[in-house]
């Protein structure tokens, strides 16, 4: 399935109304890649929510998944039913579940986080980072999650995962800034909060488009 880089913009939808999301994912409409869900809308408003945005372009749903095989092939096929065309997983519960989430994936996208963007990730994730991306490129993942906050990173984890794609998170509220993660290396940004929270979400969306030019 592999998201085609266009406008290189994709929108995290983490508001909680489906009126609200419906809206701002209609005005978002061919300004965006994908829109990425995460659990804040599908606990608010059902796995339905994926279908129906799904009708407006790409979804990759951010599930993050953490979890035993089994448990990770079970998430992932309602992920393709729901009829999304991509889904985040993590990297650290190890090979097996990163295989069986692929296998269960039927050709939709599957994202492997490598790195976080928050402070927090410092800790514990960024010093086994390249690790997890190694491990994402071995298993046969679509694309790797590295941090906007973090440019440098971006361009070091380019290196280990060759030309698979590489979304980051952290652009706008999180301080990081577009022009600069896609310069780093990263093949789309993911923007929440500095669009969906914006009085014009289509505007607001617009002159991140501006800033990559
Ligand atoms: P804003 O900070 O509002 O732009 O939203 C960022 C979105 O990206 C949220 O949906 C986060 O859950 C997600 N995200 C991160 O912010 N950092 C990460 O390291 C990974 C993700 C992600 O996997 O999408």
């Amino acid at each position: 399935m592999t998201l085609t880089p266009r406008t290189r913009l994709i929108v995290a939808m983490d508001m909680l109304e489906r009126e609200k999301a419906l809206k701002v994912a209609a005005n978002l409409e061919g300004m965006v890649d994908a829109y990425k869900i995460n659990y804040p809308l599908v606990l608010s408003c059902g796995m339905e929510i994926v279908t129906e945005i799904a009708k407006f372009g790409p979804v990759i749903c951010d599930f993050k998944i953490a979890d035993i095989d089994n448990t990770s092939r079970l998430i992932v096929e309602q992920v393709v039913k729901a009829g999304a065309s991509g889904v985040i997983i993590h990297a650290f519960v190890g090979m097996d579940s990163m295989e069986a989430c692929i296998k269960a994936a039927d050709g939709i996208d599957v994202y492997v986080v490598a790195e976080m963007s928050h402070p927090g990730a410092k800790w514990f994730i960024k010093p086994v980072a390249d690790v997890m991306a190694r491990r994402a490129f071995d298993v046969g993942a679509t694309g790797i999650i590295a941090p906007a906050t973090r440019p440098e990173r971006i361009s070091q984890l380019r290196v280990i995962v060759e030309d698979l794609l590489i979304l980051s998170p952290g652009v706008g509220a999180q301080g990081g800034s577009a022009k600069a993660t896609i310069d780093a290396g990263a093949d789309f940004i993911i923007v929440g909060r500095s669009i969906y929270n914006a009085e014009d979400p289509k505007a607001a969306a617009m002159e991140i488009l501006k800033s990559l030019e």
